[in-house]
């Protein structure tokens, strides 16, 4: 098999990925290790940035979003019985964010990917990836019990952070920035609408509580637990119990219980992995960079890198010129950067650590205090979250040569 783009992995990386080169005129093949229906349901992220919006929506992949999509121009924070809600656009001169989940993103770009894209096969498990440094790299991959091979111009490794893409990166230029957080979240969907219209995310002394929520009817919830801890031993009524306990709030506030449909843990992590390109092979997503989902940025990230990725593959066809591609790793890790920079504050802000002494709490109350009460630290917690703006343009039809997305 043969291919320009060959992708690996069909998460939203991925298949944004996929459409972008489609829009642009350049064919791909997309491997995926797992079946349709375990991409499509798979619970993670939640909440979209102005830009993600933006770039699903220039990319025809926009119109369910656009029906079913909540925008959200605010969040709340709670602490030491304090409800105190950042504006995001009063702060950020018009920015917002919008929740609709990564499983319907993932939904769309599918959906779209079959009826007018190149091939996305199922099952197909990549095995690993060779040649990075030569003219025509290659996946080895088992579909179907055999194992085949896709040779391509381009390999785009879109496989998260256990994929085998990284792998192709010698030793000697791998260097790898990381740090495990001695807590996890366990997140459960339940059948009630959400008890607060926008985001809440509290800071309390028995650990971090989140309120989210997938639609008007469905609530998305998570519970700070320590690392390790096993979701079976936490009873519905138990999550309920904890939930009411961490949101509470000094008024009349009362958190709805229902049914508990799903319940995970989720172990917190940041990674960066640099460089993101070795030769003709590119890492984009969860494969180069993890952060802790306290600021909602992993989705986000991964699609400030394929857009890089598309427009710096269009320019060469386009040029001849293959220098958006040697500086697509610099570009990219600019912005994940920043996200893991917030990533990190967000988290350190609003959990409580095994070893976190009162002076740590302390600490913590006066940071958020500072968001509360001072328009400087609200301004960058509110710019952060909405996050930096993407550069657009030529995403919907043909992509112009042009720079990569940009950053303030
Ligand atoms: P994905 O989505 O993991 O997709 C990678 C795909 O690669 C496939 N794969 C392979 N295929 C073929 N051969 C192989 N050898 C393969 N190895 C792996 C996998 O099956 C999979 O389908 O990575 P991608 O595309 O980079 O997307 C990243 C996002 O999924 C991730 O960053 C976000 O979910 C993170 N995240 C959040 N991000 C946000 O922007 N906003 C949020 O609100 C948010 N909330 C969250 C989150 C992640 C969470 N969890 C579960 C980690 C909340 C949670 C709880
Ligand atoms: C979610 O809705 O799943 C969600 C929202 C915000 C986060 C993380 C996850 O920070």
């Amino acid at each position: 098999m043969r291919t320009t783009v060959g992708i690996i992995g069909a998460g939203p990386a991925g298949l944004l990925l996929a459409r972008l080169l489609h829009n642009a005129g350049i064919d791909s093949v997309v491997l995926e290790s797992r079946d349709r229906s375990y991409v499509e349901h798979r619970q993670r992220a939640g909440i979209l940035e102005q830009g993600t919006v933006d770039v699903l929506r220039a990319a025809g992949a926009g119109e369910r979003m656009d029906r079913e999509g909540l925008r959200h121009d605010g969040v709340e924070l709670r602490f030491a019985g304090h409800r105190h809600r950042v504006d995001f656009p009063g702060l950020t001169g018009g920015r917002s964010v919008t929740v609709y989940a990564q499983t319907e993103v993932c939904k769309d770009l599918i959906a779209l990917q079959l009826k007018e894209g190149g091939p996305l096969l199922f099952g197909a498990e990549a095995l690993a990836v060779e040649g990075a440094e030569s003219e025509r790299p290659r996946v080895r991959f088992r579909h179907e019990g055999r194992e085949e091979v896709l040779e391509c111009a381009y390999v785009a490794g879109c496989d998260a952070f256990r994929g085998v893409t990284r792998g192709v990166f010698p030793a000697a230029l791998s260097q790898v920035f990381e740090r495990a957080y001695p807590y996890a979240w366990l997140g459960v969907l339940a059948d009630v609408a959400p008890s607060h219209d926008e985001l809440v995310y509290a800071r309390h002394d028995r650990g971090f509580a989140l309120l989210s929520m997938r639609s008007p009817s469905v609530s998305r919830l998570y519970l700070q637990v320590p690392a390790g801890t096993d979701a079976g031993q936490w009873s519905d009524e138990a999550v309920w119990d904890e939930l009411e306990r961490r949101l509470e709030t000094g008024d009349a506030w009362r958190l709805e219980r229902g049914p508990i449909t799903q319940k995970s843990v989720t172990p917190m992590r940041s990674y960066v992995h640099e460089p993101m390109r070795h030769g003709r092979v590119f890492l984009a997503g969860d494969a180069a960079h993890i952060v802790p989902p306290t600021g909602a940025k992993g989705l986000n990230l991964a699609v400030g890198d394929v857009v890089t990725l598309a427009r710096a593959l269009t320019h060469e066809r386009d040029t001849g010129s293959s220098e958006l591609l040697e500086t697509y790793s610099a570009t990219c890790l600019r912005r994940v950067w920043q996200a893991e920079r917030f990533s990190y504050d967000m988290t350190t802000l609003m959990h409580r650590g095994p070893d976190d002494t009162p002076f740590d709490a302390r600490l913590q109350l006066a940071r958020l205090e500072r968001i509360a009460s001072g328009r400087a630290a609200g301004t960058d917690l509110a710019e952060a979250y909405t996050g930096f703006p993407l550069d657009v343009r030529g995403i919907s039809g043909r992509f112009r040569s042009g720079r990569g997305p940009v950053m303030e």
